[in-house]
């Protein structure tokens, strides 16, 4: 039989706190149709005519008369990169299906949107649903990335539907999966299907954010956790007082989880993606920038310090951009020639002949494994895979050449000893927070009051998240309300847009107007564990970023 910490079993009984508008009786819920201003992108008219045009939805007390009476059965996926909460939005809806009507029926599909083309599900009961709540990862349905796209993957999809007599899906995913969803609810609304599709906003790298997503679930636990790390390393630095930590955090193209945990921790050096493509800054821009801080620091006897550096860094750097973008070209257009070289030098070779100068002379003064790291390293749709280049390391062996060069012409006096880390899986998993605990079971829930309504096409919605949650506003919003067009891969696709670090923005001027103080001394903050028991003003704080937000 599996073992669980006492944490464990004492989080499974922890009741999520549900709004006040969700936890009424079920029955005494009314959509409150609001019509604000919807989408006016005529593209996206186009693209979703049966979609298109739909009112945001606002749930009130009240009487309901549309709410489904019969049972009902809905189908729950989740897609893409674990986020801790991700179990409660399903405990959210098999609560709210059950609480309707205990003859409704909830599957998992497993692996993400595969499961659906395969026809692999399971029985979401409350056997096998109890030792799942309040825990982080996705491990009672599996995760994937696939999507379903093709007309013949929809209408596999769709006669799989017909075989289960599914009534309606729900997707827990972020920007990809929910622009998927949409796609989804506009091929079924097209067949003149009943079933409806719902998507929730999930990611860890907070970058599914807009004027109707305040944050998406997963971010407030996955930075507490990081922040705990890297709030350790800050007393260790500070007790040790010798080595330079470089720590690369996860967030695949946004930099929000650094921003966050700089503003939780307040290392000395945070790198903002955004910022530096707003200032057009070169690679080695950025090493002569953090070599003037070593310098500086150095000379105030202090050869240690922490820079934070993001994922998705390095694409922001405008000429990095341009040599991964030449790759991608290279590599797509010689697929066969490529593969048809059994040598890594020899793949090497070809590629680096067919590059521009500007990015053969950079991708030459690269360290060579970094540079590889560029070349092998390809994502499902062959293209590179920048989230597994070791940016961090890259940054040392630059920043330890020059700062060698330096000292031999006696401009650096110092000793620099720099450790590496990447924090990124350590976080998506993590038991989620009592915010997340909360968010994501209401998000959960209220995508079942969605589908009992027989709404397709919107996204689960819950806002006013600094309040209590029992005040939260819950409700849907129309997914091509979010929808623009994008030029991916060369062609125009609806996409919802990811939001990236706004740098005129609260959150980021915290950080801006602090970032001096935060150079030369040590005001490090280190945060602790999240605390799941006890007092309100330790078990509830919220991020940095969801507070600076709000601040008028
Ligand atoms: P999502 O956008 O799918 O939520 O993914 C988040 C993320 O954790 C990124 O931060 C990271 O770059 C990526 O997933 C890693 O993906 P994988 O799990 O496939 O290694």
């Amino acid at each position: 039989m599996k073992e669980y910490s006492d944490l464990q079993r004492a989080r499974n009984i922890f009741k999520p706190i549900l709004p006040n508008v969700l936890n009424n009786a079920i029955n005494n819920i009314t959509p409150i149709i609001r019509n604000e201003v919807i989408n006016t992108n005529l593209n996206i008219k186009k693209i979703f005519p049966n979609t298109y045009g739909k009112p945001n939805i606002h749930f009130k007390n009240g009487v309901n008369c549309s709410i489904i009476k019969k049972a009902i059965k809905v189908a729950v996926i989740f897609s893409g990169g674990q986020a801790p909460g991700g179990h409660n939005v399903v405990a959210g809806i098999f609560d709210g299906l059950k609480r309707a009507n205990k003859n409704n029926v909830l599957i998992g599909y497993l692996g993400g949107a595969s499961g659906i083309l395969h026809n692999q599900y399971k029985s979401i009961e409350q056997k096998n649903l109890s030792n799942y709540r309040n825990t982080g990862g996705f491990n009672l349905i599996y995760s994937g990335r696939t999507k379903i796209e093709t007309i013949e993957q929809l209408s596999l999809m769709k006669k799989n539907f017909a075989s289960c007599n599914i009534d309606a899906l729900i997707i827990i995913g972020g920007d990809d999966s929910n622009t998927n969803a949409a796609i989804i609810a506009e091929y079924f609304k097209k067949q003149n299907s009943t079933t409806c599709i719902i998507g929730v906003p999930k990611t860890i790298d907070g970058d599914l954010q807009n004027k109707y997503i305040e944050i998406p679930f997963g971010f407030d636990t996955a930075t507490k956790i990081y922040s705990e790390l890297v709030g350790n390393i800050c007393i260790d630095v500070c007790s040790s007082r010798k080595y330079w930590h470089f720590i690369r955090l996860m967030g695949r193209s946004a930099s929000h989880i650094t921003l966050e945990v700089g503003l939780q921790t307040h290392p000395n050096i945070i790198l903002i993606g955004e910022e530096i493509l707003a200032k057009k800054m070169t690679l080695s821009n950025i090493v002569d920038n953090i070599i003037n801080i070593i310098i500086k620091r150095s000379n105030l006897n202090k050869n240690f310090g922490i820079v934070l550096v993001p994922e998705g860094l390095i694409e922001f750097i405008p000429e990095i951009r341009e040599l991964i973008a030449n790759l991608n070209d290279i590599i797509d257009n010689h697929v066969k020639i490529i593969g048809q070289l059994q040598s890594i030098e020899e793949k090497e070779k070809f590629i680096y002949s067919k590059l521009s100068a500007e990015s053969y002379n950079l991708i030459k003064s690269l360290p060579n494994n970094i540079a590889s790291q560029f070349i092998l390293d390809r994502d499902p749709h062959g293209n590179i895979q920048v989230s597994s280049i070791e940016t961090e390391k890259l940054l040392i062996t630059m920043i330890e050449q020059k700062l060698n060069e330096l000292s031999s012409i006696g401009k650096y006096h110092g000793s620099f000893n720099a450790i590496s880390h990447f924090f990124g899986y350590e976080g998506r998993c993590g038991m989620p927070s009592n915010f997340d605990a909360n968010y994501a079971y209401a998000l959960g829930y209220n995508a079942s009051i969605l589908v009992l309504n027989g709404i397709t096409g919107y996204l689960s919605s819950v806002r006013h998240l600094t309040r209590d949650p029992a005040l939260w506003e819950c409700g849907g919003i129309p997914l091509t309300n979010m929808m623009t067009i994008e030029k991916r891969n060369g062609v125009d696709k609806p996409v919802i847009q990811k939001t990236l670090v706004n740098i005129h923005a609260n959150p980021f001027l915290e950080f801006f107007n602090n970032k001096d103080k935060w150079i030369l001394n040590e005001d490090y903050i280190s945060p602790g564990p999240i605390q799941y028991f006890g007092s309100k003003n330790i078990t509830n704080v919220i991020t940095q970023t969801l507070k600076l937000k709000h601040k008028k």
